[in-house]
């Protein structure tokens, strides 16, 4: 862009030059006005493109936590068909075998936290063939994927699940590379002295595989939209999750660390859901796959609602619509903006005479009753 813009303007003043001996001083004015004009055409431009990146950068990125790969494993080099170099033409077979195609990997990593690194396709390099002098080809190298922690993998053609990466540094082969042929040397025998025989290399895996992440908590918060899950979680850790007064805030899972004196809980804030999030509506329950991992549900509800139980049950039925076994997990129902309500207390024991499930009354916004929560939460856990 620099050159072209350098190019412009020299092709010009040349023109002026051209032109200086006989032009009037008019002609200058323009062609020098139309420098200035490109120059400040260059310069809107310039910060306008600027301004986008700036953008860009702010903006958030679509967190992406499903993925479909393409893997292609290497090719096994071919093995040699070669001879020992003599006058007599009588020199024994030396074809090396071919190196061995590398293999694909996926291998947890706790520094990524989404998948929007991945490319849609990797190939790992192919082994090289044998060569005379009984040299074996070069092995191919391996390649490592680097994939977030609870990263499920899956053939994509069967569904069947090939690993599960759940600790940082676990790894699991996907692809295998293909085995190097056997050079002309492995074909000797006595009645078969100058064998001209060598094998290809073998073919390396190749498939499509899915990568769908589902993150590891142990505790996590359902609600509808604007109930405070995204508060809640600021209460009870140190994570700073985006919170406001508009449904859907919460557009991608944030994880955070409640502490004890002896135990860590780890705590998933979720998108909110709606009635009928199984078709669709709202952002639909693809996210709900974050719970799926989780062995304890608080379904925070607002309080100050027409009927918070309904809203319970809503919450149920859309689970159930997911996962049946979700239903199944530990739960407690948090009635949330206790602090908008002056006598809460009647609501909590009405609630409380209609479930089965341990109910508590919090603030999220005011830490009300936040201790009692994580008491409620200790116990049940460690159960
Ligand atoms: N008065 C009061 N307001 C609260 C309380 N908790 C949350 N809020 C407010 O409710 C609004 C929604 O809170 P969020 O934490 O963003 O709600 P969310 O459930 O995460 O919403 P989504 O991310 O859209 O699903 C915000 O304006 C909060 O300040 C509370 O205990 N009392
Ligand atoms: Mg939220």
């Amino acid at each position: 862009m620099f050159l072209h813009r350098l190019r412009l303007q020299h092709k010009l003043i040349l023109k002026i030059r051209y032109c200086s001996s006989d032009a009037s001083s008019d002609t200058h004015k323009v062609i020098k006005e139309t420098i200035d004009s490109q120059n400040d055409k260059l310069m809107i431009n310039n910060e306008v493109k600027r301004k986008k990146k700036l953008i860009f950068a702010k903006g958030d990125k679509k967190f992406i936590d499903w993925k479909r790969l393409y893997l292609k494993a290497g090719n096994g080099g071919k093995g040699s068909n070669s001879f020992v170099h003599s006058k007599d033409h009588r020199g024994g077979p030396n074809g090396g075998d071919g190196g061995r195609g590398g293999s694909v990997i996926v291998v947890a990593d706790s520094s990524f936290t989404q998948l929007a690194h991945l490319k849609s396709a990797y190939h790992a390099q192919c082994g090289r063939n044998g060569s005379g002098r009984n040299m074996h080809g070069r092995n191919g190298d391996d390649l490592f994927i680097k994939v977030p922690q609870g990263s499920l993998i899956l053939n994509a053609g069967t569904s069947n699940i090939i690993a599960d990466l759940l600790k940082d540094g676990d790894s699991a082969t996907i692809a295998y590379g293909g085995y190097g042929g056997k050079g002309n040397v492995h074909f000797k025998s006595p009645l078969n002295v100058r064998p001209r025989e060598f094998t290809e290399g073998s073919l390396g895996d190749e498939l499509y595989i899915d990568v769908e992440l589902k993150s590891i908590a142990d505790v996590g918060l359902v609600g509808f939209p604007n109930a405070g899950k995204s508060t809640l979680l600021r209460a009870i850790s140190r994570a700073t999750p985006k919170v406001a007064d508009y449904p859907f805030t919460t557009l991608s899972p944030n994880i955070g660390i409640m502490t004890y004196k002896d135990i860590k809980v780890t705590v998933a804030d979720i998108p909110g859901l709606i009635e009928g999030a199984h078709v669709n509506k709202g952002l639909g329950h693809v996210f709900l796959r974050h719970i799926e991992r989780c062995s304890f549900l608080l379904y925070v509800l607002d309080i100050s609602v027409k009927d918070p139980l309904q809203q319970f049950e809503i919450l149920k039925n859309e689970l159930k619509m997911y996962q049946l076994s979700l239903t199944c997990l530990n739960s407690i129902i948090v009635l949330n903006k206790i602090d908008l309500i002056d006598h809460y207390q009647t609501i909590v024991e009405n609630i409380k005479n209609k479930t089965s499930l341990p109910v508590v009354g919090v603030s999220a916004v005011k830490l009300e009753n936040i201790n009692i929560l994580q008491e409620l939460v200790k116990k049940t856990f460690i159960k």
